[in-house]
């Protein structure tokens, strides 16, 4: 007897299916140029939203049961939620999974108490693994539920809290590495500020980027070989969080001598967040060699919040999975940073809405690749560029021009060529006509 005995294994049965429990587009043995779908996308269950969060939200209690029909902050339900996460993974044919230190277990007053309860469940979760082959994506410590974090983790002025951050962030990178995992990520949830009237702003950013340098030398020095990750993020629950986006968290990598070891996590949803398309955070990201996973979620743009909707959106991961392949993968995958709407509250909406999600991103995997396999758009940004081929462009290109060279140049010109049209809707135009 499972949790989930009203499905079997998730198949692929094609987009004629009307099978809710099938996929319709995710077909992982299907090869997409040269990969199979399942190496192109290496889906990851987050243990947060799949296995804890029932639907609280600040108006009400939970709709969805998540007990797993075990007491609530008991050893016997953290066991109970690996039984049920790999059951689950293995039926939706799902290879990773993400946690947090606290999605695995209760939390203790006392962190020793807590740790023993993670080397226990973490034995019984690498027991699974080994048993069914599903492996970690990638771990990370919350360093933003407990209050003692209410003045952020690394950025904290009491020394103790960030003592206590250092220690969980060490937990979880030994987890990470018992489990394999291929990243760590730090989501700096209240690494931030309220107001600047009691905040000593470079103060709290030198300690976040110290924080990070000894996480980085502790997890060498276990062996950790994986990437580790800044999962960037404007608002929220911070009024400004020092991890805007994607830009300002390389520019702080860079400026702390941390962007050897980091990339970037883009989750779909802080991106617009942020004033950004996701496509935009995914470049941003690529051009500066720091595109590392992705939390796929979409948002809703009436609202101004992280709904962490499960993506259905295929103009959204078509133009993702352009991103991605254009950067020729990701280190890390794609992991459900999603949840259910409240109302969605069975075991069967769990299943619907990764079904959705991963149909959605299959469909965008489909389209992305008929758009560079078609090449009008590629062709039309190289060409838009193509002046720069000529001999004055390529003296700029190359770094060896000067002001006083180009601006002979414009005089012996004496007026420039007409500007050429950037074409927006007819590449719009292309784009509908190779979805749709
Ligand atoms: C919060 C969020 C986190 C991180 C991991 O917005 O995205 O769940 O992904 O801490
Ligand atoms: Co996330």
């Amino acid at each position: 007897m499972g949790y989930f005995d009203f499905v079997d294994k998730v198949k692929y049965e094609g987009k004629t299916s009307k099978n809710p429990f099938a996929f319709r587009y995710y077909d992982a043995d299907r090869v997409i140029l040269g990969k199979t779908m399942r190496e192109h996308l290496p889906f990851a269950m987050a243990w947060w939203h799949t296995l804890c969060a029932s639907g609280t939200d600040m108006f009400g209690a939970g709709t969805a049961d998540k007990s797993f029909e075990s007491a609530p902050a008991t050893m016997d339900h953290a066991k109970a939620k690996v039984d049920a996460g790999f059951e689950f993974m293995q039926k939706m044919g799902i290879e990773y999974f993400c946690f947090h230190d606290v999605d695995l277990v209760p939390e203790d007053a006392d962190i020793n108490v807590t740790n023993a309860r993670l080397d226990e469940i973490s034995d019984c979760i690498l027991t699974k693994m080994q048993q069914t082959g599903i492996k970690c994506l990638w771990g990370t410590a919350n360093m933003f539920g407990n209050p003692k974090f209410m003045n952020g983790a690394g950025s904290t002025n009491q020394v103790d809290v960030y003592c206590f951050a250092a220690a969980q962030i060490k937990k979880a990178l030994d987890l990470t590495v018992k489990l394999g995992g291929k990243g760590y990520v730090f989501w700096g949830g209240r690494e931030g500020y309220e107001t600047l009237l009691n905040t000593d702003v470079k103060f709290e950013q030198e300690n976040i980027a110290a924080l990070m340098k000894m996480a980085v030398q502790y997890g060498r020095s276990i062996g950790f070989t994986g990437d580790f990750y800044i999962e960037p993020k404007p608002k929220e629950p911070m009024k400004h969080q020092y991890d805007f986006d994607a830009a300002t968290a390389i520019g702080f990598l860079r400026q702390y001598g941390l962007d050897k070891d980091f990339k970037m996590n883009i989750e779909a949803n802080h991106a617009t967040l942020a004033g950004h398309t996701f496509q935009h955070e995914l470049r941003i990201s690529a051009i500066n060699g720091m595109l590392g996973s992705i939390d796929a979620n979409q948002g809703d743009l009436l609202l101004g919040w992280d709904t962490d909707e499960f993506p259905y959106d295929v103009y959204e991961t078509t133009m993702c999975m352009y991103e991605v392949l254009k950067a020729g993968g990701l280190t890390g995958g794609f992991n459900f940073d999603a949840k259910n709407r409240r109302p969605s509250n069975t075991a069967e909406d769990m299943f619907h809405a990764h079904i959705l999600g991963m149909d959605t991103f299959a469909l965008g995997l489909i389209k992305a690749a008929e758009l560079i396999e078609d090449g009008r758009i590629d062709n039309f940004v190289k060409q838009k560029y193509s002046s720069f081929n000529s001999e004055i462009g390529v003296k700029i290109r190359s770094g060896n021009a000067t002001l006083q060279e180009l601006s002979d140049y414009a005089c012996a010109q004496k007026t420039t060529a007409p500007i050429e049209s950037g074409r927006q809707e007819h590449l719009q135009c292309i784009v509908n006509q190779i979805l749709f």
